[in-house]
């Protein structure tokens, strides 16, 4: 039988199910996060997003302890920018905008410097990299297929930004079904009050989109699955 713990939560406390949940990781990237990169460059505080990172990186650690599959994403385009329409790629301060040149390389653009994952949080062997175009996981993107092969139900989602491609993936991910648990010190916003209303959205109304609790409570529910044994 697959072990199942309880997570205090909000609204409620959210079930994790071993074998069934996957950790989702966003857009955990240089261009977002690190000083001098794209998301500073647009006048953003980027101490907020680095705030994430050790908690999160004792969440994934977690997470593979336990065998939980992680899945990293990465926000980006193609060198030539087919992939990008026009009304994302026409937004922000001209020459600081997608595919211009960045402190980190083309901003953005798959294959350069700033559009890879933090160090810290360096997906290992074997862990799925999904590219995608957009702000949500799913569009445009093998995700859902990735998900029903390795017979994923459940999400524990985090990364950056809260307000955007973490709230894009949780909805997205809710519409089709996933139960989502979204976790609060694992994910970052440049505006602390887009950060604190992002995850009040999704907690409320009984859980609209999900489940939000914090990494206190979410690690040793992994330690907890990770010494559990499977039963027959
Ligand atoms: C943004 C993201 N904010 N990963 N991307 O443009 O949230």
């Amino acid at each position: 039988m697959t072990p199942t713990i309880s997570v205090p939560a909000e609204p409620t406390p959210f079930t994790l199910v071993a074998e069934r949940t996957a950790l989702i990781v966003i857009d955990m990237q240089r261009d977002f996060l690190l000083p001098g990169g794209f998301g500073e460059s647009l006048g953003n505080d980027v101490d907020r997003l680095l705030a994430v990172v050790p908690p999160l990186a004792a969440l994934i650690a977690a997470a593979r302890e336990a065998g939980v599959m992680v899945i990293h994403t990465r926000e980006g385009h193609s060198p030539d920018l087919s992939d990008c329409p026009p009304a994302k790629l026409n937004r922000g301060a001209p020459s600081q905008r997608i595919g211009d040149d960045g402190k980190y390389g083309r901003i953005l653009i798959r294959g350069e410097y700033g559009h890879d994952i933090v160090d810290e949080l360096a997906p290992i062997d074997g862990e799925v990299v999904i590219d995608k175009p957009g702000k949500g996981a799913f569009y445009a993107t093998e995700l859902s297929e990735v998900l029903t092969a390795a017979g994923i139900t459940s999400l524990i989602v985090t990364g950056v930004t809260t307000e955007v491609c973490v709230h894009t993936t949780t909805r997205e991910a809710n519409d089709r079904g996933y139960e989502c648990l979204v976790v609060s010190d694992c994910c970052g916003s440049y505006f602390a009050d887009f950060h604190r209303v992002g995850l009040e959205m999704i907690a409320a109304q009984g859980g609209i989109f999900g489940w939000v609790a914090d990494s206190a409570a979410v690690i040793p529910a992994l330690h907890q699955l990770a010494t559990s044994p499977s039963l027959p």
